[in-house]
């Protein structure tokens, strides 16, 4: 049985690729905070199967700034995969906190490489880069060799994390990879993400429980796709002979404005009657359009996305109908849904 380590397993990537590998007979193990909340709900159904938690899931805390917790765990865990999924991800809120999205995204991956030096079986290495490196592109789509031009303090460590896992592979012979991942999304996408938010708020406006959506910038343009692809995409770049990078996306580009209209649709509103623009939402700067040829993984790792936008967005705004219907019979919302202010 091969052991996965996972650092940032109760996020929406961390959980689906736990489900991922203990499906595929490894044992799993998580690196958590500690919180005052235990609420982890992403895992919550694995938790409940009395064959899986602390059988061949088993969790350990340790902040990512606490490097001696880390090398212990790491140390005695001796993992044959180590998937480092942890970081501050929203890319809005990396402006207000630059330091410590830095810290934890471009610095906390150096230490994490350190650690893996010392270790006398190393184990291969996923790092999650992100298509925020890219910026503001010259070329689309962006492929493997499009030069890093960021524009967030997100991005920024992003380019710096991803560029020392090519040194480290370079100069110390160490099985790491990037995988540079556009915007992948679903029903456990964090409620600040724009997919969910807007999916959230279509389903509590139909469902009476919110009256307005406030957003950002509708004219941004990504390259959405469905979170279990890229953790599939994750586990197959460290299942090759060498070490590499790889970048995973649809090809397709969508507005913002697509993604509202979409999920409105899905639940029979019309969207206009419900969107208000913020302009403290928009970013002091971002890409504003992005979007990724996966040419790579689909020839070398036999990598394909599963899900059109039509369908992803259907699908989220549909779960969230039906959870919010449920939670709604079962306890009626005080004062609504809180507006999202990110
Ligand atoms: O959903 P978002 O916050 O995702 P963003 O910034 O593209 O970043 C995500 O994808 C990256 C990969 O490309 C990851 F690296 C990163 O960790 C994260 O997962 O925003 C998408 C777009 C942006 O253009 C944003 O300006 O939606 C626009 N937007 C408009 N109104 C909004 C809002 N975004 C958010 N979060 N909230 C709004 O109200």
């Amino acid at each position: 049985m091969k052991l996965a380590l996972i650092t940032g397993i109760t996020g929406q990537d961390g959980s689906y690729l736990a489900d991922y590998l203990l499906t595929n007979d490894y044992e799993v193990h998580g690196v958590v905070r500690r919180t005052s909340s235990l609420e982890r709900s992403r895992l919550a159904h694995l938790f409940k199967n009395p064959d899986i938690y602390n059988k061949r899931l088993f969790l350990h805390y340790a902040d990512l700034e606490d490097i001696t917790a880390l090398r212990r765990i790491f140390l005695g865990i001796q993992a044959d995969e180590l998937y480092h999924l942890a970081g501050q991800s929203h890319v809005g809120l990396s402006f207000p906190m630059a330091e410590m999205t830095c810290d934890l995204t471009a610095i906390g991956t150096l230490r994490l490489l350190e650690i893996m030096r010392d270790m006398p079986g190393k184990p291969r290495l996923f790092h999650p880069s992100s298509s925020e490196i890219f910026g503001q592109p010259k070329s689309f789509p962006q492929n493997e060799d499009t030069p890093y031009l960021p524009t967030s303090p997100y991005g920024c460590a992003k380019a710096f994390a991803t560029q020392i896992v090519k040194v480290y592979r370079d100069c110390y012979g160490l099985f790491a990879c990037n995988g540079i991942m556009y915007n992948h999304e679903s029903p456990r996408r964090g409620e600040n993400f724009v997919s969910r938010k807007i999916c959230r708020a279509a389903a509590a406006i139909k469902l009476g429980l919110q009256s307005k959506l406030v957003l950002g910038n509708l004219d941004a343009e990504r390259d959405w796709g469905y979170a279990p692809d890229y953790v599939r995409g994750m586990w197959l770049s460290l299942q090759q002979q060498k070490a590499d990078d790889y970048l995973f996306a649809t090809g397709e580009t969508h507005s913002v404005r697509e993604l509202v209209d979409l999920a409105f649709n899905a639940m029979d509103l019309k969207w206009e009657s419900y969107v208000e623009l913020d302009t403290t939402l928009f970013r002091p700067s971002e890409p504003l359009r992005l979007v990724g040829n996966a040419s790579k993984a689909k020839h070398e790792l036999g990598w394909m996305p599963s899900c059109s936008f039509q369908e992803l967005i259907n699908l989220i705004t549909r779960t969230e109908f039906d959870s919010l219907q449920q939670l709604g019979s079962e306890r009626p919302l005080s004062g609504g849904i809180a507006f999202n202010r990110t």
